[in-house]
């Protein structure tokens, strides 16, 4: 009876050694496996990175290459403004003479028409350039003084215009209106041409 439990003891150990055995095999499979599926995923994971990584050099070359070609345009450019020439302020020709506007300050009440060029430069700041050339004198209507025949006082580049009424026969002169003339490279915001 004893040896019948003895042998019936050792193939129920045997067996259960199967099994743990086989469970051990199962686990070390099953852990083979999921390492393996691990492994594959981080591959897939690191060449997604890798590639990503790879189109961001090649956007990034390309962004480089289009700011060379940009910067190279932008200093074209720039060597072509810089090596333009610059005229008159205005762009008038050297040859074409530039005019003020008219200007009429003064009327002939009181002594006479006083159109000098120190009150107008007063009563128009930055309107008159600093060396005209030329002046020009008409009365409203349009007329020079050899038109009107009065006895003009001053008519001078340095002085500007006056017609005094105690120079006329008939003690009166005319209203006058002048304007002058500037050189056009002085002519920026100043004067224009006829
Ligand atoms: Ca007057
Ligand atoms: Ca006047």
């Amino acid at each position: 009876m004893s040896f019948v439990s003895k042998t019936s003891v050792k193939r129920s150990s045997f067996k259960w050694a199967c099994v743990f055995m086989g469970v051990v095999c199962l686990l070390l499979l099953a852990g083979n496996i999921y390492l393996a599926v691990q492994k594959t995923q981080d591959q897939s994971i690191w060449r997604s990175h890798k590639m990503q990584l790879e189109k961001n050099n090649s956007d990034y070359r390309n962004l480089t290459e289009q700011l060379t070609i940009i910067n190279n345009k932008l200093k074209e450019k720039i060597n072509t403004l810089s090596s333009k020439p610059s005229g008159p302020p205005c762009e008038v020709p050297s040859h074409v003479q530039a005019w003020t506007q008219w200007f009429d300050r003064d009327d002939p009440s009181g002594t006479g028409d006083w159109e000098t060029i120190v009150d107008l430069r007063r009563e128009n700041p930055g309107k008159i350039c600093r060396d005209p050339v030329d002046i020009e004198a008409v009365t409203l209507s349009g007329l020079d003084a050899s038109q009107t025949g009065e006895n003009i006082y001053l008519n001078d580049l340095e002085n500007g215009f006056v017609c005094r009424n105690q120079d006329q026969p008939d003690w009166e002169c005319s209203d006058y209106k002048v304007r002058l003339s500037c050189a056009p490279d002085s002519c920026e915001n100043v004067c224009w041409t006829k």
